[in-house]
């Protein structure tokens, strides 16, 4: 039987397990490779992705995979097709389905999201394919003077449009509005920023009649730039994190899962512990990450066959130490006698 879109939307955040985020597109995944000195290549790729998709970790900890458009055609090395494999583990697969951010004419130093031309007809293929829910990432800077209500209105109807698509070919859409923590603000700036993004998103959505109880929600933590003299403690992530979705993200959303923007592997798993035990919350939070549950992996594997095992048992071990998060059950002592 088909699962309904609400079910979808339920399940991928449920029960602790939480999304991969394996969609980097090609010049993301070289950036990756190359730190570990690894080429590029069809193949290569072609091994990693293998790699994390049959390891333990994806049947315990992982509901769903967002893939990039390349690996949802791609095959294992024995010709099973890598969608087959999240299949049987019991996973979702998705795709990610934007063509990156460009440079916003008008708006200097932001980007604007691309990709909704012919979009309906992409859907139907990707379903054909096997992803059952998808992703749109629009990018939001923090600067003395951004962002501007312009790049926030576009990117926000660029979410509202390509979640209308989504749905109406059966498809779920996590709608993902990233606000980068790159720069040197502090957290109350993130949440002041925050705050405007999503309440324009929700309204955005809202007009283009999308259905909340069929959306997944993709945010950013409430969190000081990377540069900032100020960093907060995990309490204050915490508390201000969920505050903020409180008082943003109708209770009608199942899931709620967020991305790891930057922070370190134990930073993203502490932070969503902390919100996950402060209780009372009205969706289900979770981890979809990319760079915190795929770091540790990549290194671990450095493009050898001989440490395929290694790499499987270092994602392993990141999945879990979110789904224990993810559940509240996560402490620093877990993890650290893992590491011992
Ligand atoms: C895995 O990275 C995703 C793709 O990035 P590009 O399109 O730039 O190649 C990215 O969209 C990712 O899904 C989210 O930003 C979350 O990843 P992080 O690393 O922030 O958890």
């Amino acid at each position: 039987m088909t699962a309904s879109l609400e079910e979808v939307a339920y399940k991928l955040a449920a029960g602790g397990k939480g999304i991969l985020a394996a969609d980097e597109s090609s010049s993301t995944i070289k950036r990756r490779f190359d730190a570990i000195g690894v080429e590029s290549t069809f193949e290569n790729r072609r091994d990693y992705r293998e790699m994390l998709f049959r390891s333990e970790a994806m049947s315990q900890y992982i509901s769903g995979v967002i893939l990039f458009d390349e690996t949802i055609r791609q095959n294992a090395k024995d010709g099973t097709p890598l969608v087959k494999l999240i299949e049987d583990a019991g996973s979702i697969p998705g795709i990610k389905v934007d063509l990156g951010a460009r440079p916003q004419p008008g708006c200097p130093g932001e980007t604007i999201t691309e990709g909704l031309d012919g979009l309906g007809e992409r859907f139907k293929e990707y379903y054909d394919l096997g992803a059952r829910f998808a992703k749109w990432r629009a990018v939001i800077d923090i600067g003395s003077h951004i962002p501007s209500y312009t790049s926030v209105l576009a990117n926000a109807q660029a979410l509202a449009r390509y979640a209308a698509l989504a749905q109406a070919a059966n498809i779920v859409p996590i709608v993902e509005p990233e606000v980068l923590m790159d720069g040197d603000h502090d957290i109350d700036r993130c949440y002041e920023v925050t705050e405007w993004v999503l309440k324009e998103v929700f309204q955005q959505l809202f007009y283009a009649r999308v259905k909340l109880e069929s959306t997944v929600l993709k945010p950013n933590m409430v969190i000081a730039g990377k540069k900032s003299q100020k960093q907060a403690s995990v309490t204050e992530v915490a508390e201000k994190t969920v505050r903020l979705l409180k008082n943003t993200a109708p209770a009608a959303i199942p899931s709620v899962a967020f991305l790891s923007g930057g922070q370190s592997d134990e930073e993203a798993t502490a932070h969503l512990d902390a919100m996950i035990r402060l209780g009372g919350l009205p969706w289900n939070l979770t981890f979809s990450y990319g760079r915190a549950l795929q770091a540790a992996p990549q290194k671990a594997w450095s493009g050898k066959t001989e440490n395929i095992a290694a790499g499987q048992a270092a994602f392993t071990h990141r999945a879990k130490m979110n789904y224990l998060a993810a559940l509240g059950q996560w402490t620093p002592e877990i993890e650290a006698k893992k590491a011992a």
